[in-house]
């Protein structure tokens, strides 16, 4: 079964995935195996591998084989450009930053990085990228044109764009280590526009399982948290509390 079909499976019958996101510029191959494992025990579903910057070529490399050795969840790729990918992962975001003002992060990189990932054989699960305020590190390295937390008729636009570009799933992006992550009445906006077959991940500045919860109960698919995992000393525990929250 591919990665996609595996995370759609787990919506359908537990409500929800948690997704682990580590970036690779943030500690070395060997410690991401270790919050890997963590995730894994706590009870993650899949590990995404990315950043906006410094998160390129061998460091990533490194970092999916040391996750790979370490724990048995898929890796995936969150690339912030064709420099962020790696054969050595299972499956790709392949996702185009939907507001960007820059084609290179529109459809570019994409360019580059479609043969590499064709002849790696790495799974690419299409997916819009939309960047919400205040949008952080991933905002401003991708030029978007940042979408205000209270026009969420703007996300909904984008969403619609994307389910009829025939993309699966659409990540709404508050920018890691946001202050506050993307509103409830934006994703639940999006959700009713979109239907149940496109899926929406949320992510950016998601801390406990509180946040966690009422976005899943607005209408998310799927909850990333990144920045808690490198802020906690129990890693394991902090996820249990995030994947407790979400899943029904
Ligand atoms: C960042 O959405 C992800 O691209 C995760 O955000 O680091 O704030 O959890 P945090």
């Amino acid at each position: 079964m591919g990665v996609e079909e595996h995370l759609n499976k787990i919506v359908e019958k537990e409500g929800a995935v948690h997704l682990t996101l580590i970036d690779p510029d943030t500690q070395i191959p060997e410690v991401a195996g270790k919050i890997a494992r963590e995730a894994e025990l706590g009870g993650t579903d899949a590990i995404m591998v990315g950043g906006s910057t410094g998160a390129l070529g061998a460091t990533v490399d490194q970092t999916v084989k040391a996750i790979k050795a370490s724990c048995d969840l898929s890796v995936i790729l969150f690339p912030s450009s064709a420099a962020g990918l790696s054969e050595s992962a299972d499956a790709v975001f392949f996702m185009s930053l939907l507001n960007s003002r820059d084609v290179n992060y529109i459809t570019t990189n994409q360019a580059i990085g479609a043969p590499i990932v064709y002849k790696h054989g790495i799974e690419p699960i299409s997916m819009a990228y939309i960047v919400i305020e205040p949008g952080g590190a991933a905002g401003w390295v991708g030029d978007a044109r940042l979408i205000p937390r209270n026009k969420p008729k703007l996300a909904v636009a984008y969403s619609l764009a994307a389910k009829y570009l025939g993309m699966h799933y659409i990540y709404l992006e508050a920018g890691s280590g946001a202050d506050k992550p993307v509103p409830v009445e934006m994703v639940a906006a999006v959700k009713k526009a979109i239907g149940k077959e496109t899926k929406i991940i949320v992510g950016g500045g998601i801390r406990d399982g509180t946040a966690a919860r009422e976005r899943v109960a607005a209408g998310a698919d799927m909850i990333c948290t990144g920045t808690i995992v490198e802020e906690v000393e129990d890693v394991k525990g902090k996820i249990e509390e995030l994947v407790r929250a979400i899943k029904s």
